[in-house]
């Protein structure tokens, strides 16, 4: 790592060692796990989403190599209480920033959840809006219309005070109007984006889906287009910072990210790519890349790919 490059970056007041953020639904149900990506060279860790009741998901298969890419069809599975207390343990236990995931049914759900995290405290808060495997039972996405989601994130902000991302899909005609109405109505952050889709594999052999919910959603390097346009889309319309999640494989792809806008980057799909290591080989590489190009700080390459 060079002596002349500073990775720290702060995101609404939470101060990071380095922008790169385990994304939600990786390594994320268990504090030890998660306490293991910091250790692994997260500049911060993110829950997978927690409700307030418990949920098994779809059953197996739930996920799916396809190329350059991963599809999921988890379906929010979580522990309803005991995920809240695991979270407490964590936030003991871990010495970087833990976001805190979470979904609803409803929006009274969103606020119920919020009331309860206020008291957890984590670092911050991250409203997830936008996963596309419950479509069935859940209904469209909060954050499919831009109503809807303002709703969301009024009953939150209404029940907490920690700072609010929103975490938003790509799926949608015009997220831009999306991440406006979100901002309007109070959300401190957002990120963008979720996983692209849904997608499907067909197994040839037996000419049936391969994920037992037929469909899931897309993740890791084929999605990173996707995400660099969202991020730098949204970074057009809203003053609030972006956590850019969506393909980042290497310390050039987070500079990317960055440039379009990002202020700090989510990294989840690459672990299967390149394994543990992940974290501090896109550190390092970023860190190379900035020494090469003059850039001193993480904050000299946010949104400069705008005119
Ligand atoms: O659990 C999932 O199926 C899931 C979630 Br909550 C999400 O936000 N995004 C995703 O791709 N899968």
């Amino acid at each position: 790592m060079s002596a002349k490059v500073d990775l720290s970056c702060e995101v609404c007041g939470v101060e990071l060692a380095n922008p790169t953020i385990l994304a939600s639904g990786f390594l994320g149900v268990t504090a030890s796990t998660l306490k293991r990506a910091v250790e692994l060279g997260a500049g911060a860790v993110t829950i997978k989403s927690i409700g307030l009741e418990r949920r098994e998901g779809h059953k197996e298969p739930v996920v799916c190599e396809v190329q350059s890419g991963l599809l999921n069809c988890v379906g929010l599975s979580t522990q309803g209480q005991e995920a809240f207390d695991e979270l407490k343990v964590a936030l003991k236990e871990i010495d970087a920033p833990v976001i805190a995931s979470f979904y609803g049914k409803t929006t009274e759900d969103y606020g119920e959840i919020a009331r309860r995290l206020e008291e957890i405290k984590p670092s911050l808060i991250e409203a997830n809006i936008s996963c596309p495997n419950v479509k069935d039972e859940f209904g469209l996405p909060f954050g499919a219309k831009a109503d809807a989601a303002s709703q969301v994130v009024k009953e939150i902000k209404g029940n907490s005070k920690i700072p609010l991302f929103v975490k938003l899909t790509p799926n949608v005609p015009d997220i831009k109007s999306i991440a406006k109405a979100v901002a309007e109505a109070g959300a401190d952050g957002i990120t963008a984006i979720n996983s692209v889709g849904p997608g499907m594999k067909i197994n040839v052999e037996s000419a049936k889906p391969i994920l037992s919910n037929n469909s899931g959603g897309l993740s890791g390097p084929a999605i990173k287009p996707i995400a660099i346009r969202c991020v730098y889309d949204i970074f057009d319309v809203v003053d609030v910072p972006i956590i850019g999640t969506g393909g980042i494989t290497t310390g050039l792809d987070a500079a990317e990210m960055l440039m379009a806008g990002a202020t700090a980057v989510g990294v989840g799909t690459v672990l299967m790519y390149r394994g543990l290591d992940s974290f501090k080989l896109i550190t390092e590489e970023l860190s190379s890349f900035m020494d090469e190009n003059g850039y001193s700080k993480v904050k000299d390459l946010v949104g400069i790919a705008h005119g």
